[in-house]
């Protein structure tokens, strides 16, 4: 067994005994009520679900494993010469619950690029599709193409006792997460590089090797892969990705099914996909004022008729964040001190500016502050990856870390199938009746 998958089971199996004992104690505590207005709303504010690896708070964001976006950066295992974090290292805390070592994400890192092979058949499968199909289909179909390796649904087929389901669904995490780097820029490089492809160099840390597949040797991208892909990987488990992934899972779906699930989800305009509408939206307001920079009253007068056509303005409002969310601020930190002076990033700390008071003025929506998605685009346009539609893949990437290492601690603790009950409008209507 490798060192990760000891040091796993170490912690897992046990608190799996913990957890069942609490329930069997605790199991009629009553913890909340909900009303029709939240039923109506998407569930919004109901507690129905538990995930492990972060938390969200509405005021100060994202907390993983009790560690914020700025204690990260402090304290996980850096490249060296390197002042971001490598997300391998925080994929090390989700799983384990305990900051990693340097030892620790070198053997994750090790144990990825060892797993890394992508078969033929997905190649082939990407390549038979027109090259205009969105990154996202493509990505998504890649991930299901590769559920043929799945280790967890072999196993199954042969009879596998609950008690070892989370031994194949390890497997599956791991492969999936060493495989879709290589998956990503393979897309990347069919769309948009007339299919050059570039192998990859199993020397450097997962970041900095799928940058170098993508085709950015520059170190500050590097640098940059690194801190997008730490601070994109999870957001609690409600959000559209994290929420798919779990319930596909539930039905003991494995990793290459669940994912897929969750990248569908990934893919919707309101959640990640975001981060190209954010691009569209400004390089449309540049263009609507002549490509010229747009001064702070028309980026107003831009935002005003945006509302005016019933749409939304991308990279902001968040349905539980209700400030500016800790990921952005991450971002523009990075864009103060890699690069200052770029005229894109000028707009988008204007965009910040002028757009939160005019949300608020509308009188309904319930955060006005930007989101992870206001900032991300306008860093990789920096380096020259301009292709925005393939943007919501890179969320991708990183968002595999936090919900696939949540499928895992599902199928270590026997997270049971999911499967809320639902009722007619007609009930509801008795009900306020009663
Ligand atoms: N621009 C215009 N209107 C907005 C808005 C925005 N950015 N954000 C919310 N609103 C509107 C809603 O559409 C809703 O209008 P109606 O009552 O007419 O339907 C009203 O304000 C209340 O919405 P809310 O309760 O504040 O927000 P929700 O929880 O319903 O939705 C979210 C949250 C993120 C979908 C929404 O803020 C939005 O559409 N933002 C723009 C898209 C975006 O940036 N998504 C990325 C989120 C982060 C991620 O998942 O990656």
């Amino acid at each position: 067994m490798d060192k990760l998958k000891e040091e796993f089971a170490r912690r897992a199996l046990p608190f799996s005994a913990q957890l069942k004992e609490f329930i069997k104690t605790n199991g009629d505590v009553v913890i909340g009520q909900y009303t029709i207005d939240q039923v109506y709303s998407g569930m919004k504010g109901m507690i129905g679900m538990v995930t492990e690896t972060s938390k969200l708070d509405p005021d100060e964001g994202i907390r993983f494993r009790g560690y914020s976006i700025p204690e990260l950066t402090a304290k996980l295992p850096k490249a060296p010469g390197g002042a971001e974090p490598l997300p391998e290292g925080i994929f090390y805390l989700m799983l384990m619950n305990e900051l990693p070592t340097d030892d620790d994400v070198t053997n994750v890192s090790n144990q990825w690029a060892r797993r890394s092979n992508v078969p033929k058949h997905v190649f082939d499968m990407l390549d038979a599709l027109p090259k205009t199909t969105h990154p996202m289909t493509q990505f998504s179909a890649a991930v299901l193409a590769l559920q043929t390796e799945s280790v967890f649904a072999a196993a199954y087929r042969k009879g596998l006792n609950k008690k070892d389901y989370w031994d194949p669904m390890y497997e599956d995490v791991m492969n999936l997460i060493a495989r879709l780097p290589r998956v990503a820029a393979y897309i990347y490089r069919r769309v948009y590089k007339n299919d050059v492809h570039i192998e990859p160099d199993p020397k450097l840390d997962w970041a900095a090797n799928f940058a170098h597949m993508l085709g950015y040797d520059d170190y500050d991208f590097k640098r940059l892969m690194r801190l997008y892909l730490t601070i994109h990987v999870d957001h609690e488990g409600g959000n559209v990705s994290a929420h798919a992934t779990h319930l596909v899972g539930s039905a003991l779906s494995d990793a290459y099914y669940s994912f897929s699930s969750g990248m569908n989800g990934l893919a919707g305009p309101l959640h990640g996909l975001a981060n190209q509408e954010v691009v569209r939206w400004i390089l449309d307001l540049k263009a609507y004022y002549n490509d010229q920079v747009p001064t702070k009253e028309q980026i107003a007068e831009y935002v005003k008729k945006t509302l005016s056509e019933g749409k939304v303005v991308p990279g902001y409002g968040h349905a539980v964040l209700r400030k500016t969310d800790p990921r952005y601020i991450a971002q523009r930190e990075f864009a103060l001190k890699y690069m200052p002076d770029d005229e894109l990033f000028k707009i988008v700390q204007n965009i910040y500016e002028v757009v939160p008071p005019i949300l608020s003025s509308m009188g309904k929506i319930k955060n006005p502050w930007p989101n992870v998605d206001a900032h991300s685009g306008v860093l990789l346009i920096h380096y020259g990856m301009v292709e925005y539609d393939f943007y919501t893949v890179l969320f991708g990437v990183s968002r595999a870390l936090g919900v696939l290492s949540s499928l895992l601690w599902d199928r270590a603790v026997a997270s049971p199938l999911e499967r809320p009950g639902s009722v007619t409008s007609e009930w509801m209507f008795e009900q306020a009746k009663k």
